[in-house]
């Protein structure tokens, strides 16, 4: 599996999208570091003076807006006009995401805009997804769900947090299990079983969800819509 991009992509991609942001809008705000660096650029221009607010998709994100000076408010109070958001793997507009273990609330935020931008570097890029597609699952549910996927002709890995031991919790409180189909030639069927598992609280495959796709590149963006 080809694997990172470079600092320079990502960031080239993310600036890009970020130029479709103007004064008054409702962004949300992705998470990982192509959706990092846009949330940096963002933080430059309400410096200088663009008004917006932002919806943050996790804790991280939530933290490097404040950093970055950005107002926040929640889906509560607003809904996005538009959200930029990275990406584990893109086939057209159709996207695996969640290596954040993210990928619940980005489904959230990012599906309620008006607007998707995936900014990304070009390792992101495929013509058939074949990622590990993630899966919050609630804790009890772990060994079920395990199962139904497996049924489904998945491998399913539960993830363990690196830094310690033990799984990975995400900002919901629930367990990721990474499940391998091999090539997902159909992702909208997938997508389906998937959700209808029960204690399946959110999966990683963002059918269509995409509007536009910037693709940040040793000498460029290439600009898909
Ligand atoms: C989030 O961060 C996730 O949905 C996706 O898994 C990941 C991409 O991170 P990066 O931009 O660091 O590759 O957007």
């Amino acid at each position: 599996m080809k694997r990172g991009g470079t600092d320079q992509q990502k960031r080239r991609a993310a600036e890009r999208a970020v130029t479709a942001v103007s004064s008054g809008m409702v962004v949300g705000l992705g998470t990982g570091s192509t959706a990092g660096f846009a949330i940096d650029k963002l933080g430059e221009r309400v410096d200088d003076g663009l008004e917006i607010t932002g919806i943050a998709t996790s804790y991280q994100s939530r933290q490097r807006a404040r950093e970055a000076g950005i107002p926040l408010v929640t889906l509560e109070d607003a809904t996005p006009d538009i959200a930029i958001d990275g990406a584990d793997q893109i086939a057209g507009t159709t996207l695996i995401k969640g290596g954040g273990a993210a990928h619940a609330r980005e489904k959230v935020v990012d599906s309620a805009a008006d607007r998707l931008l995936i900014v990304a570097d070009p390792t992101k890029e495929t013509e058939t997804l074949d990622h590990p597609v993630p899966v919050e699952v609630l804790p009890d549910a772990r060994p079920t769900v395990s199962r139904r996927l497996g049924d489904l002709g998945g491998e399913p890995t539960l993830r363990s947090a690196e830094r310690k031991d033990g799984p990975v919790v995400t900002d919901n409180g629930n367990l990721v299990v990474d499940c391998s189909f091999g090539e997902i030639e159909e992702p909208a069927a997938l997508a389906r079983q998937l959700s209808q598992l029960p204690g399946v609280v959110e999966h990683g495959l963002f059918v269509g969800l995409a509007d536009e796709i910037y693709i940040g590149t040793a000498d460029g963006v290439v600009h898909r819509t």
